[in-house]
């Protein structure tokens, strides 16, 4: 087949991965419509996916990876630098030389009787000088559809990159789906990802968290820009101006949801409108103005099933009608369609489960769908996709916002004092933990910026270029930076905010802060709102200024006792520490005396 490319670095490197892993032929990915229908049809007859109802969800298709194969595995994830200190004490790390050896042990000949797909991809509008080009080879047509939505796979790529060797080489074997030797290694140095014995998302879409977090943070760090695990929204007011708000909650803790919300009612009423540029991944760049602009790398949605509905997230809902892929969510026979837990109160009784197993959802006690089952839909589809979403330049960012999963402690919204106050809130973030890693679920664990799992560096360096890019800012220009929880519960463990939509109201008073609006309290931890500046109109029913209060309260024993665990985390790093951050740990034991 025509190769799409004369560019020696790809075509070398390709020809050394293919007397490596052997296939039976070669196919170059254009991204055409006819190309990938082919593609779709040949996977249709091999069962890797099946075709769902045509009427109900055009061009829809669901998928199930192995049992054993639902998740990322941070334990079988690496980082491999010459120098163990580079990837530091939060990462697995091995020697380049070991990692390359024990992958290539196990890649050897494994695409053998095999395709071998050569997908071209660009993380970023193509053009923009804030994109990078990638090349994923990967022996499975699932990667291939899943590479097409979430990225843009076109041979204009190639065209644009010309003989740079500037793009990131990514080379994916399903292999015999061996958890015992599944390895997602990554070697910053070289610009390569080498991933084994998995088809589950996180761990083989290699554009996705492999290139634009980990491999993108190490590019960040000595390009001067940012790689950040970070949903993007535009808020725009009744006077049709649009602030923009970057987020970094931990994985499984609303990104998506808050990227697509759609405003209360009364918010709706005054004319406020909520555009989504992103929903789980932001490439970060001062511009020519001094203010920093944000992209979506992703070109599609890799969302959570579970739990999304008509009312928690309708706009994910209706971007997952068409040319989706839903992969370990319930098959319904009944009328050939799918379903989760949390879609409605009406599961099949005539279905399949994520696992493969005859399932009746009216009788069943197991659960139908895997709570880290997936849809990937492109951004194309969503009702509120932003205008700006393929802006070469994008986004200036107004405010910036860190948040977490946590029972107690962390209040409802504050606001740090300044840039390094709010380089040291994002570092003691913690959140408990979900199913979207292989692990215990609800434990709590510290997640500085949701990056634990995704930062290609050491965190203390990662932190020290956080800090960096603030000295290179104007304050007024700086975004400000503020931390949220939405999971705080009553003594009854109840839910004490309604999240979702209501979520604006806290991005409401986060902007009036950005804008110098209103006034807040100063607080041992940082600026809190007073309860009576959170807008409540039309819930009324669920919250009050009284429960308001309770979410906002500091409970200064809980936090000295987080203290404690924040520097015994921070004491991993030894004298790698920012010492911005140490002082600013030190002021917070001060105030909580
Ligand atoms: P990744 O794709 O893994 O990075 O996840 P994400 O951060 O995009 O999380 P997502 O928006 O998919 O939400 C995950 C879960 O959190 C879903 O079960 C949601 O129902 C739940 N959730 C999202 N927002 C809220 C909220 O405001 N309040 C509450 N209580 N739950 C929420
Ligand atoms: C996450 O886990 O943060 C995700 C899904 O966005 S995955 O692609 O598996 O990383
Ligand atoms: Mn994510």
């Amino acid at each position: 087949m025509e190769k799409l490319t004369s560019n020696k670095s790809i075509l070398n490197w390709i020809e050394e991965k293919v007397d490596l892993v052997k296939p039976d032929e070669i196919v170059w990915i254009d991204g055409s419509q006819e190309q990938l229908e082919a593609l779709r049809e040949q996977a249709c007859k091999s069962g890797e996916i099946k075709k769902l109802n045509e009427e109900k969800l055009p061009g829809c298709y669901i998928h199930r990876t192995a049992v054993n194969d639902v998740a990322r595995v941070e334990h079988r994830t690496f980082i491999c630098t010459s120098d163990k200190e580079q990837a530091g004490p939060t990462n697995n790390w091995m020697a380049p030389e070991e990692g390359y050896d024990l992958v290539y042990s196990i890649a050897k000949d494994s695409y053998k009787g095999r395709t071998m797909y050569v997908i071209p991809y660009s993380m970023g509008p193509i053009g923009s000088p804030l994109a990078k080009a990638g090349i994923e080879l990967t022996d499975s047509i699932y990667v291939v559809l899943n590479m097409a939505i979430m990225t843009r796979v076109d041979k204009k790529v190639l065209d644009v990159l010309g003989d740079s060797d500037d793009w990131v080489r990514g080379l994916h074997c399903r292999c015999d789906i061996d958890e015992e030797k599944r390895y997602i290694c990554h070697f910053p140095e070289d610009n390569t990802i080498i991933s084994v014995n998995s088809g589950y998302g996180g761990n083989v879409l290699l554009g996705k968290k492999c290139f634009a977090l980990r491999i993108a943070s190490y590019q960040g760090k000595n390009e001067e820009w940012m790689a950040e695990h970070m949903l993007i929204l535009g808020i725009e007011n009744p006077r049709g101006e649009v602030k923009y708000i970057c987020a970094a909650f931990p994985s499984a803790c609303g990104k998506t949801n808050l990227a697509m919300l759609i405003p209360p009612e009364t918010y709706k009423k005054k004319g406020y409108k909520v555009w989504c540029v992103g929903d789980d991944i932001a490439w970060i760049r001062k511009g020519e103005d001094g203010r920093l602009y944000a992209i979506n790398p992703e070109y599609g949605f890799f969302g959570v099933a579970p739990g999304t509905n008509e009312k928690s997230n309708p706009n994910a809902l209706k971007s997952v009608r068409k040319n989706t892929i839903f992969t370990n969510v319930v098959h319904n026979l009944e009328d050939n369609t799918v379903w989760w837990e949390g879609l409605d109160k009406n599961p099949p009784q005539n279905a399949i489960d994520w696992k493969g197993n005859k399932w009746n959802g009216k009788e069943s006690d197991v659960t139908g769908a895997h709570p880290n089952s997936r849809f990937t839909a492109p951004a194309t589809n969503c009702p509120c996709i932003s205008d700006e979403f393929e802006n070469l330049k994008g986004v200036p960012i107004s405010a910036i916002v860190f948040g977490g999963r946590r029972a107690k402690l962390a209040p409802l919204v504050y606001q740090s004092k300044d840039w390094d106050h709010g380089v040291f809130v994002g570092s003691i973030m913690a959140s408990e933990t979900t199913a979207a890693a292989a692990g215990a679920v609800g434990v709590v664990r510290r997640d500085p910026m949701a990056m634990l799992p995704f930062c290609g560096y050491n965190m203390a360096d990662y932190w020290q270029h956080w800090i960096d890019i603030g000295k290179t800012l104007d304050p007024d220009k700086a975004p400000k930076i503020f931390n949220v929880n939405w999971f705080r519960k009553d003594e009854d463990g109840k839910f004490m905010w309604p999240g979702f939509g209501d979520n604006l109201r806290v991005l409401d008073w986060i902007i009036d802060r950005c804008e110098g609006n209103v006034e807040a309290q100063e607080t041992e931890i940082g600026f809190l709102p007073k309860a009576q500046d959170i807008n409540i109109e039309g819930i009324e029913d669920e919250v009050n200024i009284g429960s308001l209060e309770k979410m906002l309260n500091i409970d200064a024993s809980l936090w000295r006792e987080e203290a404690k665990g924040i520097e015994e985390f921070y004491s991993k790093f030894g004298d790698r520490m920012p010492s911005a951050l140490n002082k600013s740990l030190k002021d917070l034991k001060e105030n909580l005396k």
